[in-house]
């Protein structure tokens, strides 16, 4: 069994698709095991962008992701990062296959709707930013 945390992010936020995202993902037999809607602000940002950090995009991107209360959640399923970074589709929109995510919601590449684990060892990093042990329901 993995977990991944998921993100959704402002520019999905805006035009009230949590729901809906939320919604294919548990269509897919993930079990929904954390859920919080949460204003992320810098430091948690940086945090969870760190990877980033000197890419040229990286203050835009925690400018973005702070600019208001976002959904956080954590998912959980055999091969579920993989199946949910399926779901999601390529990072930017313009690429995405036909009927993930991305492509039917995404904007650009920074407004592009989500964010997914893409790695067993960044979602164990991910998920204890976002969320402490007694948050994650186990059932
Ligand atoms: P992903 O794993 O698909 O979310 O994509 P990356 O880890 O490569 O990128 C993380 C985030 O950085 C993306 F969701 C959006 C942002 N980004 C940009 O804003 N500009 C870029 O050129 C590349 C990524």
């Amino acid at each position: 069994m993995e977990r991944s945390l998921v993100l959704i992010k402002p520019d999905a936020m805006e035009r009230g698709l949590g729901g809906t995202i939320i919604g294919r993902l548990q269509q897919q037999g993930l079990k929904l095991l954390a859920l919080k809607l949460l204003h992320v602000d810098e430091d948690l940002a940086k945090r969870h962008y760190a990877i980033h950090r000197d890419k040229p995009f990286f203050n835009d991107l925690v400018e973005y992701i702070t600019s208001m209360p976002i959904i956080a959640c954590v998912f959980e399923g055999e091969g579920a990062i993989d199946l949910i970074r399926r779901v999601m589709g390529a990072t930017d929109p313009a690429k995405a296959e036909a009927g993930t995510v991305r492509a039917d919601f995404g904007l650009d590449i920074q407004r592009n709707a989500t964010h997914a684990s893409d790695s067993e060892e960044n979602a164990r990093k991910e998920i204890g930013l976002f969320f402490t042990d007694d948050e994650i329901f186990d059932y």
